[in-house]
């Protein structure tokens, strides 16, 4: 594929997919805008490592100084845990920040549509955006449902934050085609917690049978994603119960400080940590490293 002179692709990633051997892309939003620093580079590096244990190749993705990096190196990850100067990167903030030479953390939706670009065909993160709550006054929908609908990339994650509208969040990928597989589950997850109340509409048991059906995709010439949900461990998930009295007052706090736009998530997830004394932190990382198993497994599958 001819690409665009602003990508640097990593030598490590450059010879995996000359090779046609398993990479995965994860995203940088995560890091930069989703966890705390330190943490979140012990995470950064974790979440390599555990793709090179599951048997892919790394391609963290994110952009730096208006270059796009698919696959970065450890001063980049620090340079990106740190955050200092470092934007919050969806589809439509691209063209502006690669003109301008900043550097930013990519979104599910930009990780995908650069992943994409650069031949990558699975993604991992830890939950999508989607359909905020009140949604039907702020409008506040994520660009991550609608690049779900228009690129063609395995997105694996634990389902939708809880902090969302999970039915309407739901309702708005099928419309816009997206199909919603629960890895063996038949209930949509809720990040967090493993259950939601919701059904997923299809269940799948295997890697393989989810490579099956992205091919099928492709034969099809289907310009959707397909959106894989993988419930967090149970030992690690934190109870809808529980959670919910937590969620409803991250949410007031941030209606009242009038809080809007894109600082929307990255404030009721720190808030979140916070009052959950950071057990929802360590749950936030441990299912996305159980994306990036499952992920690294799905990459693994469509080399066969
Ligand atoms: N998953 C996480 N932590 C995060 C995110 C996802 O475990 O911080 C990020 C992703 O980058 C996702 C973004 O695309 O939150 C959604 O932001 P918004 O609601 O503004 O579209
Ligand atoms: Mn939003």
């Amino acid at each position: 594929m001819n690409l665009p002179d602003t990508f640097i692709i990593h030598d490590e990633v450059q010879t995996a997919l000359n090779e046609r051997r398993p990479v995965l892309a994860l995203e940088s939003t995560i890091i930069s805008h989703g966890m705390p620093y330190p943490d979140n580079l012990d995470f950064a590096r974790l979440a390599e490592h555990e793709c090179r244990e599951y048997g892919a190749t790394p391609a963290t993705i994110a952009i730096l100084d208006g270059r796009v990096h698919i696959g970065l190196n450890e001063g980049a990850l620090e340079k990106l845990a740190r955050g200092d100067g470092i934007e919050k990167v969806a589809t439509r903030d691209l063209g502006l920040i690669i003109a301008r030479c900043k550097s930013g953390a990519t979104t599910v939706s930009a990780t995908m549509r650069l992943a994409y670009l650069a031949g990558i065909q699975v993604f991992a993160t830890g939950g999508i955006g989607g359909v905020h709550r009140g949604a039907e006054q702020t409008g506040d929908i994520s660009l991550d449902l609608k690049e779900l609908g228009e690129t063609p990339v395995i997105v694996i994650s634990a389902g939708a934050k809880a902090i969302l509208d999970l039915p309407r969040t739901l309702e708005y990928l099928e419309t816009a085609g997206v199909p919603v597989l629960g890895y063996q589950t038949d209930e949509f997850p809720a990040f967090y917690s493993r259950k939601s109340g919701l059904s997923v509409a299809w269940r799948v048991d295997s890697p393989e049978e989810i490579a099956a059906i992205f091919r099928e995709q492709l034969t099809l010439s289907l310009t959707v994603g397909l959106l894989v949900t993988n419930p967090v461990p149970l030992q690690f998930e934190i109870p809808a119960t529980e959670l919910n009295p937590i969620i409803e007052k991250a949410l007031y706090e941030c209606e009242q400080l009038g809080i809007r736009g894109k600082a929307v998530t990255p404030y009721l997830l720190g808030k979140i940590v916070e009052l959950t004394a950071g057990r929802s932190l360590a749950t936030n990382i441990q299912l996305a490293l159980n994306n990036i198993r499952l992920g690294a497994a799905v990459a693994l599958a469509l080399t066969r």
